[in-house]
């Protein structure tokens, strides 16, 4: 292991459990000496204070695990290795890399006769310690040597581990930022269904909690929410409900702005994450938000009528918004598999997400067996089990969205969802009218319903633009 911050010493720790000999270093090499004096005093865990006696002690082909930070840290620290290095060792880097940095180092070093190895671990320090998801990908004749390890450190569902081959060079890392890409939608939805609760109405953090802690025994069952529900019962020093004396400005590291991004060069409207990353950035714009607060008047943010059908409509949003979200998640992920060249199974990938880390839930088994059944399910809103699930939230989805903007309350996760769910569902979309101003003004042509696809057509619209077309292309 090198890189014994947060992440690095609890997976040792837990590999230490599971009876491995663990050699660790840290470029401050202090923490090496703190590590072993400390949390890892009586393991095997074996310090070296340089990488070449850190190399020295390890078995051919050597497995070196990298958890440092994400960026320049990963390249400085491979550089610092490759002198020291067999054909044959492997590098995994455990990290939150960008898939792309993955691709290009599985690149460079296979053409060293070496393995990589882009592997994303979810679960934070907890997972670590005691059972994260492992989400491994690159070189995968590296696999077989490190599998019985990572297979047995991981969280498991059901006797099945959380950690599985997902695919080559970037794949891994790629999964994992998916994965915090959900995580962030994961969490809006969650938000949005507070804010309709206390703002529109009125409601209570003990009642809240009730309301979490009952969605929690249901189709909802999750780690977030069993940690909302307990967020809803802590109070401050004072007896106040914490909650409403936190800052209502959300940070982010990145990978659910990465997630959007990929989803724009990959053309997939991976839209609740976009919504919910928008949500975060809008929250940070404190200042702003203050001074329009008294200058731009909105309707009263109370919401009239049965509380207890307001909250039942509110869980049919919050569930149908989470199926839509896990949609376009696969969406992107089929694209991605498509584009970069991976062969990705999804029932293994939602069998992953099911322990360990910040997502798991009883709907990724129920996803990991709609994908079993089925492995090619082009979406899963087409599959019985979800298709009906959304059915059947639908009315109760559609008044939460109405309600809440006849309210001014914000709840663009369940809006964009249904936005999403209707423009899916619809076998013609207004953008024969987008199709129709882009050949106006610029000649961009288009395609006729009466003719065959792939044969273009301009019309001088005014008279005095001619008869030229524009070339047609699509990016
Ligand atoms: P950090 O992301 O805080 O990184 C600290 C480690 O990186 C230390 O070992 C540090 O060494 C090392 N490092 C740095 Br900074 N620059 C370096 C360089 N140029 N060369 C060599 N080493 C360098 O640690 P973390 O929170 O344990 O996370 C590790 C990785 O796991 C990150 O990619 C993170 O995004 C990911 N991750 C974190 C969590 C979490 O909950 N924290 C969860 C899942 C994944 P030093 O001691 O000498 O400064």
């Amino acid at each position: 292991m090198i890189g014994l911050a947060v992440m690095g010493r609890n997976l040792v720790l837990n590999m230490n459990d599971h009876g491995v000999t663990v050699a660790v270093y840290n470029r401050t090499t202090a923490r090496v000496d703190e590590f072993l004096a400390g949390d890892a005093a009586g393991t095997s865990v074996l310090g070296a204070h340089s990488i070449e006696d850190f190399v020295a002690l390890l078995r051919r082909p050597r497995r070196i695990l990298l958890m440092v930070k994400a960026g320049e840290a990963v390249d400085a620290t491979i550089d610092s290795l490759l002198p020291f290095l067999d054909p044959g060792d492997i590098v995994i880097d455990g990290g939150n890399s960008l898939f792309t940095d993955s691709i290009r180092r599985t690149r460079q070093l296979e053409a060293m006769g070496l393995h990589y190895v882009g592997c994303g671990i979810s679960g934070g320090k907890e997972g670590a310690r005691y059972g994260p998801s492992i989400m491994p990908g690159g070189s995968e004749a590296a696999w077989p040597h490190f599998k019985d390890i990572f297979q047995s450190i991981a969280a498991s569902v059901d006797g099945r581990p959380c950690c599985d081959w997902v695919g080559s060079d970037g794949a891994g890392h790629y999964l994992k930022m998916v994965h915090n890409g959900i995580e962030y939608g994961d969490m809006q939805v969650l938000a949005e269904a507070y804010d309709v609760m206390h703002r529109g109405l009125g409601m209570g953090h003990r009642d809240m909690q009730k309301v979490f802690a009952d969605w929690n025994s249901g189709p909802l069952d999750s780690y977030l929410v069993e940690i909302t529900t307990n967020i809803m019962g802590t109070a401050d020093d004072d007896g106040d409900p914490l909650l409403e004396k936190i800052l209502d400005t959300a940070s982010q590291k990145g990978t659910g702005k990465w997630t959007v991004v990929s989803s724009m060069d990959l053309g997939q409207p991976t839209t609740l994450v976009a919504e919910a990353v928008y949500a975060r950035v809008i929250s940070s714009l404190l200042e702003q938000r203050r001074s329009a607060a008294g200058t731009l008047v909105g309707p009263d943010s109370a919401i009239a009528g049965d509380p207890n059908e307001i909250v039942s409509d509110l869980h049919a949003a919050v569930y149908a918004s989470k199926i839509v979200s896990y949609a376009q998640g696969f969406m992107l992920l089929d694209a991605a598999a498509a584009e970069f060249g991976w062969d990705l199974d999804f029932s293994s990938i939602a069998a992953m997400w099911r322990g360990g880390c910040i997502i798991r839930s009883r709907f990724l088994g129920e996803l990991m067996d709609v994908y079993a059944a089925d492995p090619d399910l082009p979406n899963i809103l087409l599959s019985d089990f979800f298709g009906s699930a959304v059915a059947n939230a639908q009315d109760g989805w559609r008044r939460t969205v109405a309600r809440a903007a006849i309210a001014g309350i914000p709840v663009p996760a369940y809006s964009s969802a249904l936005s999403f769910f209707d423009s899916y569902r619809s076998d013609r979309v207004a953008a024969n009218l987008i199709q129709a101003q882009r050949d106006y003004f610029g000649a961009h042509t288009y395609e006729r319903v009466d003719r065959e696809r792939g044969e273009f057509f301009h019309t001088n619209w005014t008279g005095t633009g001619g008869n030229v077309a524009s070339t047609n292309y699509n990016v």
